[in-house]
């Protein structure tokens, strides 16, 4: 068993099995069971017309599997994973847990900043990448992770391996491999981050499986699904929300898109007759635009998921007549609790609401500043528990005494209100993030790197309203000395920090001073109204 994360309470453990909730089979089931009764079937499609059965798929997980074990990697070993939506991507997901090994899922967007940390922190012992990916040397980035966490002892490269291991040849003939304990520690996720540094979330078996079993079933998900993967694999909601895991474990076909373009996207629905998709909201705005020019066949789709961050009311009304599907709002967390809102919902909730929650046995409370419960329908910070919310980070027990209540509560850090149909609407945020079009940017991590600069005093980052993607990100900076840095050498310190790209801000602002709070802390909330004004009197 993995160590370093907090295992749910046994009595809360013992009821979700007894009831259900919690099946007692290991995550990699969900694509055996299906090569085992649909052999034959289409379970995967990639970009450039690849096609692989569920047969074929379960051989090449149980032949990768075979391999990582003869490279030596294998049960409760961490491998961190960077790769973008491929094959390779899913055969690798489903070997390592057959291989016993524990993902830890990063997005390719990441960098020497982010996969440092994440590798440490998950004590990886390997890590797998690309090899190029637009226009970026992956295995530059491995080299240097190497050099900074020992413990990555293997290198793992989809394509050209230079000194590396290639993924291709990670292949032996399957032996067998015993079955993870379904209450251990299957992947980790990472969260979107309030902190200096991003963490870890530990998904179990039991817990990951019934998120993508009731995600399926909410959904609507069976055989005749073709979902189509416009997120990064990587993320919570592309993989597991159902996604492509609740696809194959519907017995569906999984459609990889390279890029959420609407060329790409738009191509591969006409193609493949895809039903469902998932995005998030600036990318169902661009889609929304772009049926006016594309003209591609998307008569086929069925269901739009938006999610990540707030859809606006406008928006989500124009999703139906102009693409022709149902909307459906998923409000998740890669920490656990997702609502969707309902197929056969009133139209008013779903362009409307956020969704309310998928499982009977998901525990909300929505609470003021003094942790006391808000009046039904006042909007408040949400609290959750349940079969498939964390109780704690992996490895971080002073950030988890902080996040979560002495009875096992995450705090979200999402204000939200309740209707009294169970559904939510989110009202805004008590964390610091911004959430940039779905892409979450802790504002103390930025704000740390911003602080490293040497003609840099003091920073702090806000969130600015921006149309298209919710928010941007704008760093406020008093500066040791003029002239003060430029938003473009900050970009370039930055991105020579290994920053990932979604993380620069979009706008500087240089003050002599920060407003303060009455206890003498920077007043942010005024420096974003600050800004929000600045920017409506430009426009
Ligand atoms: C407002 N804020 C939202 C929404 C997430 C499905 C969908 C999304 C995620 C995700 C996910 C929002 N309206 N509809 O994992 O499986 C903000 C909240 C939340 C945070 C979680 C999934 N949907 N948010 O976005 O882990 O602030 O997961 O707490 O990246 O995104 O971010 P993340």
């Amino acid at each position: 068993m993995l160590d370093g994360w907090v295992p749910w309470p046994e009595a809360a453990a013992e009821r979700y099995r007894a009831e259900g909730y919690w099946a007692g089979r290991p995550l990699d089931r969900l694509l055996r069971d299906r090569a085992g009764s649909d052999p034959g079937r289409i379970a995967l499609v990639d970009a450039d017309g690849g096609r692989w059965t569920y047969a074929e798929l379960d051989e090449r997980a149980d032949r990768t599997a075979a391999g990582l074990r003869r490279l030596g990697i294998g049960a409760g070993d961490r491998v961190v994973v960077q790769l973008p939506n491929t094959d390779v991507f899913v055969v690798l997901f489903f070997a390592l847990l057959r291989a016993g090994a524990v993902p830890v899922l990063t997005l390719p967007a990441h960098r020497e900043s982010e996969l440092v940390h994440v590798a440490e922190t998950a004590g990886a012992t390997a890590l797998a990448v690309p090899d190029l990916l637009d226009g970026h040397d992956h295995r530059a980035l491995a080299r240097a992770v190497r050099k900074a966490v020992p413990s990555v002892e293997h290198v793992l490269v989809a394509g050209d391996p230079a000194e590396f291991t290639a993924l291709a040849d990670v292949d032996a003939d399957p032996v067998p491999l015993p079955a993870p304990d379904p209450g251990d520690v299957a992947v980790l996720l990472l969260s979107g981050g309030t902190t200096g540094k991003p963490k870890l979330i530990p998904r179990t078996h039991d817990d990951y499986t019934y998120n993508v079993r009731a995600s399926a079933e909410v959904c609507g998900f069976d055989e005749s699904t073709v979902y189509l993967v416009v997120l990064p694999t990587a993320h919570n909601f592309a993989l597991a929300c159902p996604g492509l895991l609740g696809t194959l474990m519907a017995g569906g076909t999984v459609v990889l898109s390279p890029t959420p373009s609407p060329e790409d996207a738009f191509a591969l629905i006409e193609r493949e007759k895809v039903t469902v998709t998932a995005v998030v909201p600036p990318i169902a705005l661009l889609w929304l635009d772009a049926v006016e020019w594309e003209d591609a066949d998307l008569s086929s789709l069925a269901l739009l998921q938006v999610g990540g961050s707030k859809l606006g009311a406008e928006p989500a009304a124009r999703v139906e007549p102009a693409l022709g599907c149902a909307l459906q709002q998923v409000f998740g967390m890669a920490e656990g609790l997702l609502n969707y809102t309902r197929l056969d919902d009133p139209g008013e909730l779903v362009t409307g609401t956020q969704g309310r929650p998928l499982s009977p046995a998901d525990e909300i409370r929505v609470v003021d500043e003094d942790g006391h419960d808000v009046l039904p329908g006042e909007t408040g910070e949400l609290l959750t528990r349940g079969p498939y919310t964390l109780r704690g980070y992996y490895r971080a027990p002073e950030h988890n005494a902080r996040t979560f209540t002495d009875d096992g509560y995450y705090r979200t850090g999402d204000l939200v209100r309740v209707l009294p149909s169970g559904h939510l609407v989110v009202e805004g945020r008590a964390k610091d993030q911004i959430n940039r079009g779905g892409d979450k940017i802790s504002a103390e991590e930025l704000e740390n790197h911003l602080l490293a600069h040497p003609a840099v005093h003091d920073a702090a980052v806000v969130g600015m309203p921006d149309e298209t993607m919710g928010e941007r990100t704008c760093a406020y900076l008093v500066p040791r000395a003029q002239p003060a840095p430029t938003q473009r050498e900050l970009a370039a310190f930055l991105t020579d920090r290994g920053v990932a790209a979604y993380k620069l801000p979009d706008r500087v602002e240089v003050v002599d001073a920060f407003p303060r709070t009455s206890v003498g802390k920077i007043d942010k909330k005024a420096l974003g109204r600050r800004i929000a004004e600045r920017l409506r009197a430009e426009a």
